[in-house]
Order: structure tokens, then sequence, then C-alpha cells
């Protein structure tokens, strides 16, 4: 990417043939170098004051075990946290309309820390944990507020499993972690990376695709927002909650549709206690087929992982 399409916010066709052929080969692609860190480090202020009442809330929400220590918290959603790099990124939008077409609907907005002296590690699985289409539907955005490499917890990727797989091969009915054999033999065939991604950079993730958080062996928490855009026919069931204060912001943004799955709200509102629900099935009733996010009681174990071989 050259420093002209960054300050145009308008990619090349060169730029954008090697990104799209990049995500569709592997269901992951990262554009560097994107969003100015002093967006990043005013969102990451405020998570760090959060940080202390959104683990002292009953209701707070760890995933894949609690000994890992991988916490999701919901970003500040007042308007001067709304940065529309983060949010919106244009460049990163042009390529989303290039995979699943103009103006993708935003319905979900989550992130998750990863905390120093944390056990174990997360379970090699697919956020679309249900019966899918098998084409890009649900694209997740992930942007980190610090580098990130294998010491503070780099999500472990496994490129291009976003195609030949299905719900057959999870372990349990309502979430998406991979069976032993699936993952034993794709690993021989071609095995998961920890990136080391700069700060400032973008992930675009197709939802399909396995992952698992890693642990991080520094001291200092590592943060990933995470945007989740899907296609305007597809009408996405899940429902943000925003501040009305951030309307007139949200309403400028013309590339994207953050409206249409969004309720806003008039009076003081507690964003950090807005635990979103995730619902990526259609016109099911709620509850029906979903991911309980039950994970902060299910500690994945030996068999929910690949391992090097020779290692342990
Ligand atoms: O924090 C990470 O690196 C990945 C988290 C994740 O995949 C999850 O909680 O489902």
């Amino acid at each position: 990417m050259t420093n002209r399409e960054r300050t145009s916010e308008v990619l090349s066709l060169a730029t954008l043939q090697l990104a799209l052929i990049q995500f569709h080969k592997d269901g992951i692609v990262v554009l560097k170098d994107v969003v100015e860190h002093a967006s990043l480090d005013h969102i990451r202020e405020r998570m760090m004051q959060d940080l202390p009442r959104n683990l002292a809330s009953p209701h707070v929400h760890y995933n894949h075990g609690t000994a890992h220590r991988n916490v999701s918290q919901t970003p500040p959603l007042a308007a001067e946290y709304l940065h529309e790099r983060v949010w919106a990124n244009r460049l990163v939008v042009n390529i989303i309309e290039h995979i699943i077409g103009p103006k993708p609907q935003l319905s979900f907005v989550t992130s998750n820390l990863a905390l120093p002296g944390g056990q174990g590690r997360q379970a090699v699985h697919s956020d679309y944990y249900c019966e899918h289409l098998d084409f890009p539907v649900f694209l997740e955005v992930c942007i980190f507020l610090e580098d990130v490499d294998n010491r503070n917890g780099s999500t472990e990727i496994w490129p291009g499993t976003h195609r030949g797989y299905t719900k057959k091969d999870h372990t349990y009915a309502h979430f998406g972690w991979i069976k032993k054999s699936v993952f034993s033999q794709r690993a021989r065939m071609s095995p998961p990376a920890q990136l080391a991604i700069s700060k400032g950079s973008v992930c675009l993730r197709d939802l399909r695709m396995w992952h698992a958080g890693m642990p991080n062996h520094t001291a200092t928490p590592r943060i990933m927002l995470g945007f989740m855009f899907s296609p305007a026919w597809f009408k996405s069931e899940m429902r943000l909650r925003m501040p009305m204060e951030a309307k007139v912001m949200l309403e400028a943004w013309e590339h994207v549709d953050c409206l249409s799955a969004t309720e806003f709200v008039e009076n003081d509102m507690d964003y950090l206690e807005f635990r979103q629900e995730i619902i990526l099935t259609q016109g099911k009733r709620v509850g029906e087929e979903k991911d309980n996010h039950d994970h902060g009681r299910i500690v994945p174990g030996k068999n929910d992982y690949w391992e090097p071989p020779g290692t342990s």
C-alpha cells in the first residue's frame, strides 16, 4: 500500500486486487498503517480505565474459561470515541464492499482483552458456530490497540479454513470448537500461525476462519477491537445499542450502514453493561440456535488445540 492511498483513503486497483486475492485465499487480509495511533491510544486509555469495573461486574464475560483471562469488554460508545478510521475505515470498507456488496451493515461491536497472567489458551474455533452459507457473509474487522506478536497474545490463525468446513466439524452443537481429528489433519497440510501485526494495522477476516486466543506473556493487557459487518441483504438479527449523541456521526458515515441494526438510547447509557448477544442465524427464534457464550465455564483441554509435533 502507498502513502497516497492512505491519505486519499482510496485503494488503487492493484492494491484492491491483491487484498481480494489474499482474502479469498486465506480468509484474512491485513492492511498496514491505516489508523492513526492517537485514535487507538484514545480508545485504549478509556478501556483501561473501564477494565476494573468490567472485571468487577457480575456479568463479566470470560472466553474459553476464566483461568485463561481472555475477557470481552464493550469499547467506549460515546461519540468522542467513534473514530471513523477505527469504526468504518474507508480503505477496509472498500475491500468489504467487493466481498459482500455495497453499504455493509454493522451489527456487532466488541473487544477481547488478553490479560496478563492467564493460564492455558483458547480452543481452535470458528466464530461462525451455526450452519452457514458457503460464501463470505459475516466479516470481522479486528484492530489491535498495540503491536502484537507471540509474546503478548497475537491470535493464532488458521489460513484457508474459511472454506470447506461446516458445523459437522465442530465438537459442540452451539459453539464452534473444532474437532481434534479435523484440525490435526488440517495442520499436516497447513499449520496455524501467530502473526506479528503492527499497531495501526487492520485485519479483515472471514468469520468462518478458525483461530484461537493465545496467552499474553507480558505485563500489559492486549486489546483487540472487533466490528462485525454483513451484507445489506442478509439483514443481521443482532442489535447494537448506542447513545443518541452518536447518531449524527453514524449517519454521516454514508459508506456503511451503522443505523439499521442500532437502537439509540436517549438517557445516559452504561455501555460497559451492554453485552451484546451474538446471533448469526436468520429467521430463527432467539435462543433456538445461538452461541450461548458459556465459554467461561468450559475450559479447553489438550484435545481442543494443536501443538507442533515434538512439543510437550
Ligand atoms: O483474543 C483473541 O485473540 C481471540 C479471541 C477469540 O477468538 C474469542 O474469544 O472467540
